[in-house]
């Protein structure tokens, strides 16, 4: 069998687990349970893995934050999967238990675990060897039955009869966790999980369910109806925006770039501030036309100096100060700002201008 691919992602906002899978060989992907605020560095991370995604998956319609589906189909082409009995519209794909989804040599199995909501499915990978579940089991929890199309009974009989049936190694990830764990697994929430667990009953758990107390999710009102459409926004106003003022790269470690060759383009345009040394910007690799010298240590200080109705580029030797610099100017409240992708190394392996250095 390929290789697994696999990312766990978290979205603080909603305490939200998302889930990347993909098959090492063909590079095809899976995203189960994106997040409409991720949703750009969800696909940094597919991109920087050379990934192709064919697809993202729902558990379930969510009531606390709105799926990432719809985004990620307009930037990738990727297929959006929901249950049937999601009732969602604005799908590719309507899944039923038993179908499989399959991604390179590899494949999930659908499971229909309803309870937590009407449409809610757990995802069984090919070799037992993890399973998604949704709102259904949570780690020492369950989801809430109270709202959507909740039922205590429904989600007993769906964790007893298609997730604590599988073998006790497999590993549970679970779509949300409030207090940062992260996985578990059948043999331990067999025995352990204070509200499904053990000798627990069907009654027991209805008489569990029943008396959480728990409010209402913050942004009900606005994810469900998103979701019922997989995430596509009603108007333009709530798409991310991109900036416009040179082609950037978003990466996985939240830095804005730019390659060379695009700067020298929109050269024109842009401060340029090199925040290495004074000996180093006069040194041997020199310097590009223009940049202003403000040593990365003097940078908070020294950001006045700067104008604030200019996108700026940091650069540095090799990207990695000037990636700092571009965190610490962000934090100063300047907004159009990226970071030079590979710093003066990158610059003159290009072949691109420089003034003093040696040849
Ligand atoms: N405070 C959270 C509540 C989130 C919530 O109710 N989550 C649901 C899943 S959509 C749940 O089942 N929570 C179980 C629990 O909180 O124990 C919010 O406002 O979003
Ligand atoms: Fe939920």
């Amino acid at each position: 069998m390929p290789m697994l691919v696999f990312r766990q992602l978290f979205d603080p906002q909603s305490s939200t687990y998302s889930y990347l899978l993909a098959d090492g060989r063909s590079r095809e992907a899976v995203l189960i349970d994106p997040v409409f605020e991720q949703a750009r560095r969800d696909a940094a991370l597919i991109a920087e893995l050379e990934l192709k995604l064919l697809a993202t998956l729902e558990t379930h319609v969510h009531a606390d934050h709105v799926t990432g589906a719809w985004l990620l189909k307009r930037q990738f082409g990727s297929a959006i999967a929901v249950s049937k009995a999601s009732g969602a519209d604005g799908a590719d794909r309507y899944l039923e238990h038993g179908n499989r989804v399959a991604f390179g040599g590899r494949y999930l199995e659908v499971r229909a675990t309803p309870g937590h909501t009407h449409g809610c499915v757990t995802y069984v990978l090919d070799d037992e060897s993890m399973a998604f579940t949704g709102d259904c089991l949570l780690i020492r929890g369950s989801g809430r039955t109270d709202f959507q199309q909740g039922d205590a009974r429904e989600m007993y009989r769906s964790v007893r009869s298609q997730i604590l049936s599988l073998p006790p190694s497999c590993l549970l990830y679970p779509a949300h966790d409030y207090r940062g764990l992260t996985v578990t697994s059948v043999g331990e929430e067999r025995r352990y999980n204070p509200r499904l667990g053990g000798e627990i009953g069907e009654s027991d758990f209805v008489g569990y369910m029943s008396n959480l107390g728990l409010p209402h999710p913050k942004l009900i009102d606005i994810a469900v109806p998103a979701n019922m459409r997989s995430g596509q926004p009603k108007n333009d106003t709530t798409l991310p925006a991109d900036p416009g003022w040179a082609p950037l790269t978003f990466t996985f470690a939240g830095i804005w770039e730019i390659q060379p060759a695009a700067l020298e383009e929109h050269a024109e345009r842009i401060q340029i501030v090199d925040v290495r040394e004074a000996d180093e910007y006069n040194g041997s690799l020199g310097h590009i036309r223009d940049a202003k010298l403000i040593p990365l240590g003097s940078l908070a200080a020294r950001a006045g100096e700067l104008a604030r109705d200019r996108p700026i580029v940091a650069v540095c030797r090799s990207g990695a100060r000037s990636a700092q610099a571009s965190v610490l100017l962000q934090r100063a409240g300047f907004t159009e700002v990226a970071n030079l992708a590979g710093g003066m190394l990158r610059w003159r392996a290009e072949g691109l201008p420089v003034e003093g250095g040696r040849a």
